[in-house]
């Protein structure tokens, strides 16, 4: 038992994610995942960054100040990695205090170790990249990184001695040459460094959205040296408690994107020297999702939004899909053919058939007893989990997956050939179902960092719960009651899928920034429902919702009149012959009351318990068929169908909604 700690970017906030954020956090959460299995102390860490000029320039343009802009957004990444699954253990936001602590003292040591100066430069920046670039990489007045516009900028500025580090960044590449993985990505980076390093500009004067650089407080620090902190920062490193911080650092690896390797495998580990902390152990350079041939960018509208796929069909199928489909060096291409081909196939046929087929026939044939075996598939199971293993150490998950779904399907040949259905209840049909079901057990584990959820689900049905790669036996499990599963993965009907898309329902895809101006202009409309989640499938566009023509305005006293409160749905039922309303025990913290909502079409009782809603409170209680109603559960209307309002955050029952 060891301990891992995994990082990814951290996010910025001039935008919400996208299908490439959640990729990498995704990636990394498996990992996480798989070490927690393993035993190891773990120490998973995502966050925001939300500093520059980058930052500065979209909250202008949207007319708010930064950190509201940054609040905005930091929401909807929470929202979209609880509904992803994602198990982080912190996610740090380069605006937090703790975090400014350490950067300052990272910077502290640059300056005490002399590799700090301030002198004037002028070049060419780009404001996109926040990055000066050499004038030998510009071509068309284009940054060579992305072809973004570059401008001239002349600034005093303080440097970093970057230049002193090439001999030592060599070094380094040339003693662990899987510092930087994959293998191709470290020549890259060698490259880049043996073609001579520059000193950094580690200051701006240009902008006032950063940390402020002590003791000349009219520069901020330059927005990378900020950002890259974080991965000390959130362990405390300047804190004073720097207990974490000596559990956890050097993380083992950094999991990034391509386009970020450069800061990660240079700048990163040239400050780290500098300030002689130990270097992380790899810094992963993952490849990227591109759509219609060409990486999701904003100003290309061919961004896709995880979002709604999640909605749709789950966050273990979005999940499987993204670590199923491409290595995770490599570059792929995102569609909605490929994601259904995926869940059919791998999902539903191969892994969700056998659950069902083989929990079905233990209860009717074993009375739900995963009895003693013959052994028969104990070789070809370790066997798969030998090679599961070393994929994951060697840092692919696509291709442990693989090996865990060659495992399935032998499960499925081994049951039709074995057919324990022909002589049901003879001992030979009941040991090769224990053996499928230790086989499937066995699969299921191997799975939970991909599937959390499903496997659970799986383990659970068979029967054992809280595995772990350690206390796992393939003898275990004699007198373990199995459970029936069925409708694990249930088969997408492509051709109603594509129709509906057909018929306007949004499908992930989406113009980035159209979106967050569209969600702004909703949030101001309904200060009830602040970015209440992606606009629901049949919302008609936010045009069509101002078009509608103004209600007799009313003054702020008599909206006052309403009292709004969190209530929590402890109880549901359908009112007897009604499709429509619901009976509803609902909690406010200080009272409990039952109260009656038209919401049942749209939301059996079972989907509403455990919710927390807006209601209001202070409604003369009225009868609807005949059941005493106290109070009225808040919903959005879209062309007549209910839509729940639910809040982004926990909030504990009877707060008041102002
Ligand atoms: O670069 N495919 O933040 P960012 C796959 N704040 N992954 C993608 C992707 C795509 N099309 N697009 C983005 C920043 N990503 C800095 C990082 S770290 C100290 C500071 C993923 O919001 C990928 O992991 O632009 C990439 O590195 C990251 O999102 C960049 O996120």
């Amino acid at each position: 038992m060891g301990r891992f700690y995994i990082t990814t970017p951290i996010y910025y906030v001039n935008d919400y994610p996208h299908i490439g954020h959640a990729y990498c956090t995704v990636c990394a959460d498996f990992f996480a995942r798989y070490h927690r299995l393993l035993g190891d102390e773990t120490y998973f860490l995502t966050g925001t960054d939300e500093h520059g000029q980058k930052m500065e320039k979209t909250a202008a343009k949207e007319g708010v100040p930064p950190i509201v802009l940054a609040d905005r957004v930091v929401a909807r990444y929470h929202e979209l990695w609880k509904r992803l699954n994602i198990s982080h253990d912190d996610f740090i936001r380069t605006t937090q205090d703790r975090h400014q602590h350490g950067v300052l003292a990272i910077l502290q040591r640059l300056m005490d170790a002399g590799d700090v100066y301030k002198a004037s430069y002028r070049g060419p920046y780009c404001v996109a990249c926040e990055a000066f670039f050499p004038e030998n990489q510009v071509t068309d007045g284009k940054c060579p990184d992305f072809g973004h516009p570059i401008t001239e900028l002349e600034e005093e500025s303080y440097f970093f001695r970057l230049s002193n580090y090439q001999e030592p960044l060599l070094k380094l590449y040339a003693e662990r040459p899987d510092f930087v993985l994959p293998e191709s990505r470290m020549n890259e980076v060698r490259a880049f460094v043996e073609g001579g390093l520059k000193d950094l500009s580690i200051s701006r004067t240009s902008i006032t959205w950063g940390i402020p650089f002590p003791g000349d407080e009219k520069h901020v620090l330059y927005v990378w040296l900020d950002a890259l902190s974080n991965y000390v920062s959130a362990l405390g490193f300047g804190s004073g408690d720097e207990t974490k911080f000596k559990t956890f650092w050097p993380a083992d690896v950094h999991l990034i994107g391509k386009d970020i390797l450069r800061f990660h495998a240079v700048y990163w580990p040239a400050f780290l020297m500098s300030a002689g902390l130990p270097l992380p152990g790899h810094v992963f350079g993952h490849g990227w999702w591109v759509k219609d041939g060409t990486k999701m960018s904003k100003s290309l509208g061919n961004v896709v939004d995880a979002w709604p796929y999640v909605e749709e069909f789950g966050a273990d199928a979005v999940r499987y899909f993204l670590l199923r489909e491409k290595p995770i060096g490599t570059d792929g291409s995102f569609s909605d053919e490929a994601l259904l081909d995926r869940i059919n196939a791998d999902l539903a046929n191969d892994l969700g058939n056998l659950a069902s087929r083989l929990t079905n026939l233990l209860e009717r044939q074993a009375g739900g007893k995963v009895g003693p075996g013959d052994g028969s598939l104990k070789a070809r199971a370790e066997q798969a989990m030998e090679r599961y293993h070393s994929a994951v150490k060697g840092l692919s998950p696509r291709d442990a997956l693989i090996e865990i779904w060659s495992l399935i399907s032998d499960l499925n040949k081994y049951l039709v050939e074995r057919e324990p259905w022909a002589a049901p209840g003879t001992p030979g049909a009941l040991a090769t179902l224990s053996e499928a079901a230790r086989a499937l057990r066995l699969a299921a584990l191997a799975l939970t960092p991909a599937l959390p959820a499903s496997a659970a689900a799986i383990t659970n049905a068979l029967g054992f719960e809280g595995m772990a790669f350690a206390n796992l036996r393939w003898e275990d499990g004699q007198r373990i009651p199995a459970r029936k599963l069925s409708g694990l993965f249930p088969r997408v009907d492509k051709a109603e899928y594509f129709g509906k898309v057909r018929a306007n329902k949004p499908t992930g895809q989406r113009a980035s920034e159209g979106k967050m101006e569209e969600e702004k202009k909703q949030s101001d409309l309904s200060a009830a429902a602040p970015q209440a989640g992606p606009a629901a499938p049949a919302a008609p566009p936010v045009a069509a919702i101002l078009a509608e023509p103004v209600a007799e305005r009313i003054s702020i006293d008599d909206f006052r009149k309403v009292q709004l409160r969190a209530g929590k749905i402890l109880e549901a039922e359908r009112v007897p012959k009604s499709n429509k309303l619901v009976k509803m025990i609902v909690d406010f913290g200080d009272e409990r009351r039952q109260i009656v909502g038209g919401i049942g079409k749209k939301y059996p009782p079972e989907q509403l318990v455990g919710r927390t809603c807006p209601f209001v409170t202070n409604l003369q209680p009225a009868k609807l068929m005949g059941v005493e109603s106290n109070g009225m559960i808040m919903a959005g209307n879209i062309e007549g169908e209910p839509i729940l309002l639910q809040f982004l955050e926990d909030v504990p029952p009877g707060s008041k909604i102002t």
